[in-house]
């Protein structure tokens, strides 16, 4: 069972003119910032398993990035990353791993059925293209490009009937993994190209609406506004 739900206050994103916070003065810190999927993923995770006071959030402005943050917490100067233990770890799926092992709370199920399994880890693979042909989409025939990946996605979605998630009546880690970026791509592709990437996709239809009833998923959720704001100042621009 996840852990009961917890309102948080997130505090302010630091910038190039905060100061740093200690660094292993034995607070755990999970850096991400609100903009960022990766950093998402963990985020749930680590709301799932009740960690709110275990793993204390620290937004980052990524475009206003401190030079401590590359300097003397993360070298590759990405979020998100965790310190703990003398050590700062990143890339999502390692740290939810880690964070699964190292901390208290419950771990997110996972199918002993194989084909299951297999399928989980198929899908774990397939979220790299994923994100890949969506991006990538935001520069050319938008609708045209993301269209298959998102058809990908409610084909999954059928193949088991014991629904309404991608492995069942159970949410799982690829719940996790998907949902930041289809969340994003979702309130982007509907703000701008006015594209509904839910129509004809009834399976992903009840999927995003019942992840959305997901306690530790619902604080880590965008302004859609927001999100067409950001998307399209980084996407659009032209330089
Ligand atoms: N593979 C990494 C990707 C993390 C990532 O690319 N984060 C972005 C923000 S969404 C970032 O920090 N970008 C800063 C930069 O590249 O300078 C993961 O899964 O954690």
């Amino acid at each position: 069972m996840a852990a009961a739900i917890v309102n948080e206050h997130l505090p302010t994103p630091l910038t190039a003119t905060s100061e740093q916070p200690p660094l292993f003065d034995g607070t755990t810190r999970l850096y991400i910032a609100c903009t960022c999927p990766f950093a998402q993923r963990v985020w749930i995770f680590r709301n799932y398993k009740g960690l709110h006071d275990k793993n204390k959030l620290v937004p980052i402005d990524l475009q206003n990035r401190p030079a401590w943050y590359k300097e003397r917490v993360y070298h590759e100067n990405k979020v998100p990353s965790l310190e703990h233990n003398g050590e700062v770890i990143g890339e999502s799926l390692d740290l939810i791993k880690y964070v699964d092992s190292n901390f208290e709370g419950p771990s997110l199920p996972y199918p002993n059925d194989p084909a299951k399994k297999e399928f989980a880890e198929e899908l774990i693979t397939y979220s790299v293209t994923f994100n890949k042909i969506v991006f990538a989409s935001f520069k050319g025939d938008t609708v045209k490009e993301a269209g298959p990946a998102f058809d990908h996605l409610e084909n999954a979605l059928h193949k088991f009937n014991d629904g309404p998630f991608f492995l069942g009546h159970e949410l799982s880690l690829v719940e996790i993994i998907y949902i930041p970026f289809v969340e994003k791509f979702q309130a982007f592709l509907s703000g701008v190209w006015n594209y509904d990437i839910t129509a004809g996709r009834p399976k992903l239809n009840k999927w995003i609406e019942e992840v959305n009833k997901i306690d530790a998923y619902k604080p880590t959720k965008r302004d859609p506004k927001l999100t067409v704001e950001y998307y399209s100042a980084v996407f659009l621009a032209k330089h």
